[in-house]
C-alpha cells in the first residue's frame, strides 16, 4: 500500500505526549506509547514532537532503529515535503543550537599527520559537539581510575633480551578459533555515530580491513544486523550485552544476537548503574538551562541525579543481575560467554568454574566507581592468585592502553588481547580511514616494541621480559595477605 501523505499542519497538530508524532528521515511517527519507554530518556522526544527529529535522530541512531522499536501500525505516513513552510524549516536549523559545537579554531589536522593515539584524542576534541566531547572523555567521579589505568602501565618496566635474531616479527595471536592480524580489539563502546555518521560500521569495516574486529555495543548506534552486513560473510565480531531490568527484551535481542553468531558474548557487570559522569551531568545542566522553545521540557520533571546522556541512555540497565543471569547466559546457546568487569582475582576464578569461557578485565574505562583498580593491576592480582585462570580462559583486557608498549605488556602478564574504548572512537572521527590509521599505528608500534624486546612472536612473551617491581607491593595475595587478616569491627544494623 503507498504510504500516505502527511501535511506539515498534520504533523504540527499531534505534538502533545498524550498525542504524539514526530518526523524521521521523511517518515511520520507516532511515538505516543514509545516515548516514555525510550532507551535514551523521555525529554529528547518531547523535545521534538510535532517537528522533524531528523537530525537529532541521526545523530545517535542507524536508519533501521526506528522500525526495529516501532511497530508498523505507529508509522503514520510520510511527509508531504510541498506543505514543508518556512517556518517548520527554520525549527530545524534551530535544532542546532541544542548541542553547542566544540569552537573551532584551526580545525583538526590532516590524517596522515597523526601518530599516535593521544593525536587522535587532541583531534577528535576538535571535531565533535561539546555533549558528545563530554560522554566519550569523561568518567567517573574525579577521573582517578581513568588516569591510573594509562598510568599503571608507565610504572611497568621491560627487561628486553638482546642478540635474538628479530628481523622478521609477527603479531598474529588466534582467540577461539580464528587468526587475528594482532590481539587488539575495540572495546564495546555506544552510540559511535556520535563521531561519525558511518559509526560502528566504519570501525567494523576499518577493523576487518586490518585483520582484527570489534566488540560491538549493546549500545551501538547500528545493530548488530547492520554492522555484520558491512563485513566480510562469516567474518568474527563479538558481542557485548547488558541485562535489561524487562528479560523479555534481553531473550528477544539474545534470540537475534545469537542468530548472528558472534564469536563471543562480552555479559558487562561492572556497572549495574550508570556512575557519576559530572562532565556528563554538567552539559545537561546547561542545556536544560538554556531558554527552550518547548515548554513542555521546561514542565518535565528533573532527575535529581543529573541525567547526562550516559544516565538517560542506561537507565534501562538491571543492577540486580547476579551470577545466576551469567548461567543462565551459558546455557542459552553454544556461543562462547565472557564476563566483562572483573576486577579482583576471586571473580575471575568464579568465572572459570561458572562455565565461562572467558574474561574481560576492565574497570569500564574508569567510568563506574571512581578508585576501581588499574586493570593491569587486576591481571597482576590474577596471576598472583590464580593463574589457571590465564591458561585455561580466554583473557580480555582494556582501560589505558595507549601505545603497543601497552599492548606487549598486557599480553606478556598473560593477557590474550587488549581492547581500546576511547582512542577507537576518537580514530573514527576520520570514519573507516581513521579506525585503519589507528590500528596500523598500534600493530607498528608492537611490532617494533616486540623486537626491542627480543621476540617475534608473541607466544614468545613471558612475564619475564617485564619488571613489575613498582607496582607488585600493591597486588593482594589471597587470604595470606596482612591485610586479609585484619580484625573488622562491623557496624550493627
Ligand atoms: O560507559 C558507558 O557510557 C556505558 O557503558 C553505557 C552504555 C549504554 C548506556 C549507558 C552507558
Amino acid at each position: 500500500m503507498p504510504d500516505q501523505k502527511i501535511p506539515v499542519s498534520e504533523v504540527l497538530a499531534h505534538s502533545s505526549p498524550s498525542d504524539a508524532w514526530l518526523v524521521i528521515n521523511g517518515v511520520v511517527w507516532d511515538v505516543t506509547e514509545f516515548a516514555p519507554d525510550h532507551p535514551g530518556g523521555i525529554d529528547i522526544i518531547v523535545e521534538y514532537l510535532g517537528r522533524d527529529a531528523t537530525k537529532a535522530y541521526n545523530e545517535v541512531h542507524g536508519p533501521s532503529l526506528v522500525s526495529k522499536h516501532l511497530e508498523s501500525s505507529k508509522r503514520i505516513g510520510t511527509l508531504d515535503e510541498e506543505t514543508v513552510t518556512e517556518e517548520w524549516r527554520s525549527k530545524l536549523e534551530g535544532a542546532d543550537e541544542v548541542e553547542g559545537s566544540a569552537p573551532v579554531d584551526e580545525g583538526p589536522p590532516d590524517l596522515d599527520s597523526i601518530l599516535n593515539m593521544y593525536d587522535f584524542e587532541a583531534a577528535a576534541k576538535k571535531i565533535v559537539s561539546a555533549k558528545t566531547w563530554a560522554y566519550y572523555s569523561g568518567a567517573a567521579n574525579d577521573c582517578l581510575s581513568l588516569q591510573a589505568n594509562i598510568d599503571w602501565y608507565r610504572k611497568i618496566w621491560f627487561r628486553p633480551r638482546v642478540l635474538t635474531g628479530v628481523g622478521s616479527v609477527d603479531t598474529s595471536v588466534s582467540i577461539l578459533g580464528h587468526k587475528y592480524s594482532m590481539p587488539i580489539f575495540s572495546s564495546p563502546a555506544a552510540l559511535a555515530k556520535l563521531s561519525h555518521p558511518d559509526g560502528e560500521l566504519a570501525m567494523a569495516r576499518g577493523a576487518a580491513a586490518k585483520g582484527t574486529t570489534i566488540c560491538v555495543c549493546n549500545g551501538a548506534s547500528y545493530s548488530l544486523a547492520e554492522i555484520t552486513d558491512v563485513i566480510p560473510e562469516n567474518y568474527p565480531k563479538f558481542y557485548q550485552l547488558y541485562f535489561n531490568k524487562d528479560r523479555r527484551s534481553t531473550q528477544k535481542l539474545m534470540r537475534e544476537v545469537v542468530s548472528l553468531r558472534p564469536r563471543a558474548i562480552m555479559a558487562t557487570v561492572d556497572l549495574p548503574v550508570v556512575g557519576k559522569r559530572e562532565a556528563d551531568e554538567r552539559i545537561k545542566i546547561e542545556a536544560t538551562y538554556k531558554p527552550t522553545r518547548n515548554a513542555q521540557v521546561q514542565a518535565l520533571p528533573r532527575d535529581n541525579k543529573g541525567a547526562g546522556l550516559a544516565r538517560a541512555t542506561g537507565s534501562f540497565i538491571d543492577p540486580d543481575v547476579t551470577w545466576k543471569d551469567i548461567k543462565w547466559l551459558i546455557e542459552l546457546s553454544d556461543i562462547p560467554v565472557f564476563v566483562k568487569g572483573i576486577q579482583c582475582a576471586q571473580d575471575a576464578r568464579r568465572a572459570l568454574d561458572i562455565g565461562c569461557k572467558g574474561i574481560y578485565i576492565s574497570n569500564h574505562g574508569g567510568r563506574a566507581v571512581d578508585t576501581a583498580p588499574p586493570s593491569i593491576l587486576t591481571l597482576l592480582e590474577i596471576q598472583a592468585n590464580c593463574p589457571e585462570v590465564l591458561e585455561q580462559m580466554e583473557v580480555f583486557i582494556d582501560g589505558g592502553i595507549r601505545r603497543g608498549t601497552d599492548v606487549l605488556k598486557a599480553i606478556c602478564l598473560g593477557a590474550s588481547a587488549v581492547c581500546l574504548g576511547r582512542p577507537f572512537m576518537y580514530a573514527v572521527t576520520y570514519g573507516q580511514a581513521g579506525m585503519e590509521r589507528a590500528l596500523e599505528i598500534l600493530q607498528d608500534e608492537l611490532e617494533t616494541a616486540m623486537q626491542m624486546v627480543g621476540i617475534t612472536r608473541l607466544d614468545q612473551a613471558h612475564p619475564g621480559l617485564l619488571n613489575t617491581a613498582d607496582i607488585d607491593r600493591y597486588v593482594i595475595r589471597g587470604d595470606t595477605h596482612p591485610w586479609a587478616k585484619k580484625v573488622v569491627r562491623r557496624v550493627k544494623l
